[in-house]
């Protein structure tokens, strides 16, 4: 599968809304992922106008900030940054929205989430926390066991957003034969050939953000990859 992830921070004209929108209708992606590592802010506007463009495309939240929660979303990726030592995106910018997202009637998927490499990424900064080694594949796919024994019921691979290159194969393929769970990769995939890499490699679902926000016009041919992936 495909998430296209969408910063509010970046769109915030009503043609770069429309221009992603459109491509979004007639690509049909699995899911759009909406949010962003410095926004602070409501997602609701940005989600309410991209459903009048693509009303069958599930939204879902992936907040750097507890302010980018909102009851408009489909499902929010209740997420903890279990590769960092950050108490705050561990646990605590949880606790201060847990009601809100508790009674939102949005549905919560669990999720841990793990920086790897990409010191200079915006998560790696907002969080003050260092990705694991890209070498250190065992740390990664212990961090990502670890993350499922909590209960967590999806692990997030992130490369950072903007990154040069993607996450290497051999590091989804490790992680993929230890976890049980959905495993999305993200960061620094820029065409759909690294996409393909990704889902060979085991991923379920790439997420793709910088490039689509850039070039929306290629979307479909991600999203025609993903068949042929499925389809090997
Ligand atoms: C960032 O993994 C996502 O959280 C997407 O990264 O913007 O580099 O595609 P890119």
């Amino acid at each position: 599968m495909i998430a296209v992830l969408l910063d509010p921070e970046n769109l915030t004209t009503d043609s770069a809304i429309a221009r992603i929108g459109h491509e979004i209708a007639s690509a049909e992606p699995d899911f759009v992922f909406i949010g962003g590592s410095t926004f602070v802010g409501s997602t609701a506007d940005l989600i309410a106008r991209l459903r009048c463009y693509a009303p069958n495309v599930p939204m879902v939240l992936f907040p750097g900030h507890p302010s980018q929660f909102c009851n408009k979303a489909d499902a929010v990726l209740f997420l903890s940054l279990i590769s960092g030592d950050n108490p705050d995106a561990l646990i605590g910018w949880h606790i201060g929205c847990a009601r809100e997202v508790r009674d939102s009637g949005v549905e919560v998927l669990p999720m841990g989430y793990i920086l790897v490499g990409a010191s200079d990424s915006a998560t790696a900064r907002v969080t003050h926390t260092h990705g694991i080694a890209m070498r250190d594949i065992r740390r990664i796919a212990d961090t990502a066991i670890a993350g499922e024994l909590l209960g967590m019921r999806l692990i997030y691979l992130e490369a950072g957003s903007g990154a040069g290159l993607p996450l290497g194969e051999d590091i989804v393929k490790q992680v993929r034969g230890d976890v049980h769970c959905p495993l999305i990769v993200g960061g620094g995939i820029h065409t759909a050939e690294q996409a393909t890499a990704a889902w060979r490699a085991g991923a379920d679902i790439i997420v793709v953000g910088n490039h689509l926000e850039a070039h929306p016009e290629d979307l479909k041919q991600f999203c025609k990859a993903r068949r042929t992936a499925v389809n090997r």
